[in-house]
């Protein structure tokens, strides 16, 4: 298919109809911002109009999305549940409102055989505006000589409280200026209050203060904090308790490509 311009805001709209009533939220960003930042071994191969769309989870996506899931039993094991019902959302979401066209989606728990992420989930969420990634470099005179810190995202409404779930690339679609970059929302502005996150996310994370950072609008309920707060063998136990799964376990393991579940990422 030759290359198409787009109303963005007609493209943004139909998703976020489809998927804002799950608990998701979709940002729109041009490629060539994510590749501005980024050096030339982590760049997406398209051009730098070419559209593409950020999938964040919100608070109520455990609610709106994840138990339904389950109720209607659709969780397989082999696989994480919660990766397994955003998978389900976003692909129903885009053949329904976009079928024929050429779009790759990527997952934040995707790894290239390089075992490289598949795309920059915080960059990609920052360039487009949804959030701030604070980095090391976002403080001034660090206090940390040479220990590396691993960068967050704040969200001006959710704080730490969301998930930044998968990156839309409409390979076959540019846009021109109408879609102009939007300056994050900085809510983290002093020195002192950046140095507390970057500190509560890597060194205490499992406490979750990080997310608390600014004061968020809504958090995760308290049964979604049982659940990311559990290890993944434990979770099947939860869902079990709560009566999704069967007690004989004949789901099976729970495995991912990454790490990140011995974190559980939420
Ligand atoms: C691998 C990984 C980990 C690894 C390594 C972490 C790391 N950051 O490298 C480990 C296992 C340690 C980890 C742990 C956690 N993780 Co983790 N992790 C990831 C994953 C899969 C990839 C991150 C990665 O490899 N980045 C590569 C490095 C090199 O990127 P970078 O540091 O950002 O550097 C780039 C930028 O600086 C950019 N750049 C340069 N200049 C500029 C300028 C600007 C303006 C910008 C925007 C960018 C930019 O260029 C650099 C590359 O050259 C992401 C999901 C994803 N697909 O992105 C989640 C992710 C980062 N993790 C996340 C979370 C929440 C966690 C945990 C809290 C676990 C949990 N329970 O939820 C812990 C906390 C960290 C800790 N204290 O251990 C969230 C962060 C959400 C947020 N609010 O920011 C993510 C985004 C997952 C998600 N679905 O939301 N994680």
């Amino acid at each position: 298919m030759a290359a198409s311009t787009v109303n963005v805001e007609h493209v943004t709209k139909l998703l976020q109809d489809s998927l804002c009533e799950l608990g998701f939220e979709v940002n729109p960003l041009k490629i060539g911002w994510y590749n501005n930042v980024l050096p030339a071994s982590l760049h997406l191969p398209y051009p730098e109009d070419t559209f593409a769309v950020v999938v964040l989870s919100t608070p109520s996506m455990f609610e709106q999305a994840f138990l339904p899931f389950l109720e209607e039993q659709s969780f397989q094991g082999l696989s994480d549940p919660i990766d397994q019902c955003v998978k389900q959302c976003v692909s129903s979401a885009v053949s329904q409102c976009f079928s024929g066209q050429n779009i790759a989606v990527s997952y934040d728990y995707e790894l290239l055989p390089s075992r490289k992420p598949k795309f920059l989930a915080q960059t990609a969420a920052h360039v487009s505006g949804a959030v701030f990634y604070y980095q090391q470099s976002d403080v001034p005179q660090q206090p940390w000589g040479n220990k590396k810190m691993y960068g967050v995202c704040v969200h001006p409404s959710f704080g730490g409280w969301f998930a930044i779930r998968a990156l839309l690339v409409f390979e076959d679609v540019t846009v021109g200026s109408e879609l102009q970059q939007p300056v994050p929302p900085d809510c983290v502005p002093s020195r002192e209050d950046r140095i507390h996150l970057l500190e509560a996310f890597n060194f205490n994370w499992q406490d979750w203060t990080y997310r608390d950072i600014i004061s968020p609008v809504q958090t995760y309920s308290q049964k979604q904090k049982d659940y990311f707060g559990a290890l993944p063998a434990q979770r099947l136990d939860l869902l079990k308790t709560w009566g999704f799964l069967q007690k004989d376990g004949s789901e099976g393991e729970v495995t991912s490509d990454t790490e990140r579940q011995a974190n559980g990422h939420g």
